[in-house]
């Protein structure tokens, strides 16, 4: 091959993941943060029994054991929220909005904590603070100037259960169903295809299953970097020999070779573990072809030699299995390879290895749910696993890797645009008022309605709302056509700054903060991948004296808006047991909620297909139909078309930027590249570090992001293109989205690319 060019910032990481470089990391983002004395004490009382949860992800843990679990991530999650660093009132006033929106979302973050609630004043474009009543009375009189249905909710996974609850009963008694949610970008396709597949939209499986499972798939989702703490349980379980086989069409290290921090020999020795047994690099876009190859080479194995399927199993527990297999047989080899960009020998190799497991897992993530056929991605996985009947025992199931720390939690209790008729009914009785019937608008229907003029307000409950969706030449405009836009925040981000006509900005407490109201310290509770509820109390002095706590913020809002509500705001937020009571009461699950939080580590909520119970309409497991194996028409199929993820560094938690290194992939201090395949680059006549322009080919609106440098990327597949998420969410079509679950198809986005014109 030839030398390749010396392109800044780029050069090739041969190490396993974790190991020293994580524990270097940890200590740089202590040290760019916080007191180096706070920070120890700070990151040991994470996932502790009386601690605080820890705010990077939803990967459970086991019992909540007292020794500390390293995680890097973890630790660069919790040093951004307890930094030291703040924004104060003066520096509102010193740099005028328009000036602080040419700066980056991470620029704007590493500014530091919010320290009082502001408001947005045009005369001189900046913010300034205001009294929380007089914000809470202005926000009041907006909203019931408006029409409901033109006002958008919009909640980010890390809001509690308690705070989460309380905005779904603020917005519905105000009026409105208009629920997006970040679930939306994210595993929505989990939440609508596993209720049609298994009768719940959730995983099915528990840690303890790890430990008993024989094989792992594991599908589109990098957990070194973004379910870091995943990394100890499969370390554990590759080092019981159990095949891990990975279809993802970038080789992660972390699923390649892995050094457990907590491991003293590995440690010690330099040594490092092999995670992956097998590692396919699929198309992006070709998992659908890659499951249904494995599952035609399974029937086939069955027609040979018999005794592949549990037959009992599909007899007894499923519907649907004729017009499924039908569809397999249906589908030709010839198509599955082109689309999955694997081979027959690979799928077949892959049914042999799921012939022989007794109990098989698998594991997902954005990989598959990102997509134009999300929701039909999700359900050929349950497909397959209803094949050899792993579910309902132990080391088998379904397990999607949830993103925010508490996603799962929020639909629990209630934010959902489609709620069923039973929680309303449970919400009428138990409150005393008509909640909305009608369904309301997911994220990409809260936008559209924005852009369209149709609605007027947005309340965040965190999050970064426009920069999160895709198509930011639309988003972005439309938040300033707003006649309302509320933050309930941590730290200042760009969607804050494209203001309305009146904006408001208001700084909560983080979960590592002491939350103290009328009855004296509270606790919040949040639900876990793998749904266990557990508490979470922080304990450190709060970021500033004018913060207040999710549910306060949300009870004042809704007590200004709503004169005769019938919600005992005051009296809810004086003591949170008290939410968890109409909790108990409305959602099913609850039981003795209070006194079940107390015990460390929580308890976990019903899940019906554990039992082989299965709460689908029939009372049956449902196989699915996917019908051929592409995700979208076939124009887009042409030899010039690549396939663009949009996916996360190393050093980033979905918008908010930690650092620009994405260190296992080889990229440090800087994010405008593009990974390509040598081969994809040779076919265009591009050489390493070339700036490359690239196209949407999907929308009627010209989407274009300019300038990226292209690098030879001996780790992606062939055909399949990567930048980073949210620089490129300019090529994402707001309508390029998956019809069943509203899901945008942020990881199978067509482009073409081309050398940058010169000047
Ligand atoms: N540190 C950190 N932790 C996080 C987050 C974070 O940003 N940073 N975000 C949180 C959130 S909200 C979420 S949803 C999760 C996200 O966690 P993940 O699901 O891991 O998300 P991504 O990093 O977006 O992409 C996952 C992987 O999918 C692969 N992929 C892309 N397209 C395809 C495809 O078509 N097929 C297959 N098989 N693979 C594909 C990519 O190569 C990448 O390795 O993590 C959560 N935890
Ligand atoms: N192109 C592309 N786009 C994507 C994705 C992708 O893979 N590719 N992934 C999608 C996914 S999976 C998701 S989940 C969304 C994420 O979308 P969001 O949830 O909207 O985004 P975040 O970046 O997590 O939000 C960060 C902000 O949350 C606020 N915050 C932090 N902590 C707290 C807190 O404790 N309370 C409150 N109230 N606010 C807090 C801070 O102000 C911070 O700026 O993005 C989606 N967008
Ligand atoms: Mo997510």
């Amino acid at each position: 091959m030839a030398i390749r060019r010396e392109v800044p910032g780029v050069r090739p990481y041969d190490g396993p993941a974790g190991g020293w470089g994580a524990l270097r990391a940890t200590t740089l983002a202590i040290r760019t943060q916080m007191e180096s004395v706070k920070a120890p004490i700070t990151l040991l009382r994470t996932n502790q029994p009386d601690g605080f949860d820890c705010p990077g992800c939803a990967w459970p843990d086991k019992e909540h054991r007292s020794t500390f679990q390293f995680c890097e991530n973890g630790a660069k999650a919790v040093t951004w929220e307890a930094t030291t660093k703040r924004v104060r009132p003066d520096f509102f006033a010193s740099n005028t909005v328009t000036s602080l929106l040419q700066m980056s979302d991470y620029q704007l973050e590493d500014m530091g904590r919010i320290t009082n609630p502001m408001v947005y004043d045009r005369p001189t474009d900046t913010f300034r603070p205001v009294e929380w009543a007089d914000a809470f009375n202005r926000i009041g009189e907006i909203l019931r100037g408006l029409p409901p249905e033109q006002v958008e909710f919009y909640t980010s996974g890390r809001a509690s259960n308690e705070a989460a609850y309380l905005f779904q009963l603020f917005a519905r008694e105000y009026g409105s169903n208009n629920f997006p949610d970040c679930s939306n970008m994210c595993h929505e396709p989990t939440s609508v295809g596993l209720p049609l597949s298994i009768g719940i939209g959730k995983g099915t499986v528990s840690l303890d299953d790890f430990d008993n499972c024989e094989l792992i798939l594991a599908i589109g989702h990098n957990p070194g970097t973004n379910h870091p703490r995943m990394m100890g349980t499969l370390h554990e379980v590759a080092r019981r020999n159990v095949p891990i086989i990975v279809f993802n069409p970038l080789k992660e290290r972390a699923l390649e070779r892995f050094a457990d921090p907590q491991n003293w020999l590995e440690m010690a020795t330099y040594g490092s573990t092999q995670i992956a047994s097998t590692y396919y690099q699929v198309a992006a876009g070709g998992d659908a072809a890659a499951l249904k190859g494995i599952m035609k080479a399974l029937l086939a194995m069955e027609a040979d030699q018999g005794d592949i399927l549990d037959k009992d199993f599909i007899a007894l527990n499923t519907e649907g299995f004729d017009a499924f297999s039908k569809d397999m047989d249906t589908t030709s080899w010839e198509d599955i390879e082109k689309a999955s960009g694997l081979t027959r020998a690979d799928l077949e190799a892959v049914a042999k290895l799921y012939a022989k497991s007794n109990a098989t897992i698998v594991t997902y993530g954005m990989g598959v749910t990102q997509h134009c056929r999300g929701t039909a991605n999700v359900r050929l996985i349950a497909d397959l696993l209803f094949l050899r009947g792993n579910f309902g025992k132990p080391g088998a199931g379904i397990c999607p890797l949830r993103g925010h720390s508490n996603v799962q939690g929020n639909r629990t209790v209630g934010i959902t645009e489609k709620p069923s008729e039973a929680f309303l009914d449970a919400i009428e009785n138990s409150l005393g008022f008509k909640p909305p019937r009608q369904h309301g608008h997911d994220a990409v229907k809260a936008m559209q309605a924005m852009i369209d003029g149709k609605s007027k307000a947005l309340i965040c409950l965190g999050g970064n709302f426009a920069v999160a969706l895709p198509d930011s030449d639309q988003s972005f405009p439309a938040m300033g056509s707003l006649d309302l836009s509320v933050h309930i925040g941590t730290k200042l981000n760009r969607t804050h700054l494209l203001v309305g006509k009146e904006t408001y900005l208001f700084p909560c407490l983080g979960r590592t903060e002491l939350d103290i109201q009328a009855n004296g310290p509270q606790s919040v509770t949040v639900e876990d991948s793998m749904s266990m509820v557990h508490a979470s109390a922080g304990k450190l002095t709060p970021a500033s004296e004018h913060l207040r706590s999710e549910p306060s913020i949300i009870a004042g809002m809704a007590e200004a808006t709503l004169p005769n509500s019938k919600v005992p705001w005051t009296d809810l937020v004086a003591d949170y047991d008290r939410i968890r009571d109409l909790i108990e009461k409305t959602v099913p699950g609850f039981q003795d909620f209070n006194a079940r939080i107390r015990v460390p580590g929580g308890f976990r909520l019903p899940l019906p297909p554990t039992e082989r119970k299965w709460t689908t309409p029939s009372g049956k497991a449902v196989f699915s139909v996917f019908g051929g194996v592409k995700e979208d028409a076939d124009v887009l199929g042409g030899e010039e078309v690549l396939r663009l993820m949009t996916i996360r560094s190393h050093d980033q938690y979905n918008t908010t930027i930690y650092a620009l290194d994405d260190r296992y992939r080889g990229v440090f201090g800087r994010r405008d590249v593009l990974f390509m395949n040598a081969a994809d680059m040779d076919g265009r006549g591009l050489e390493h570090g070339d700036v490359v322009d690239i196209e949407t080919i999907v929308s009627n609106r010209k989407l274009h992001l300019k300038g990226l440098t292209a690098i030879a990327y001996d780790n992606i597949a062939r055909g399949s293109v990567a930048a980073y998420y949210p620089e490129a969410n300019v090529l994402v079509p707001l309508d390029y989205i998956d019809p069943e679950s509203g899901t945008p198809s942020y990881k199978s986005i067509p482009v073409r690319v081309v050398r940058a014109e010169p000047g």
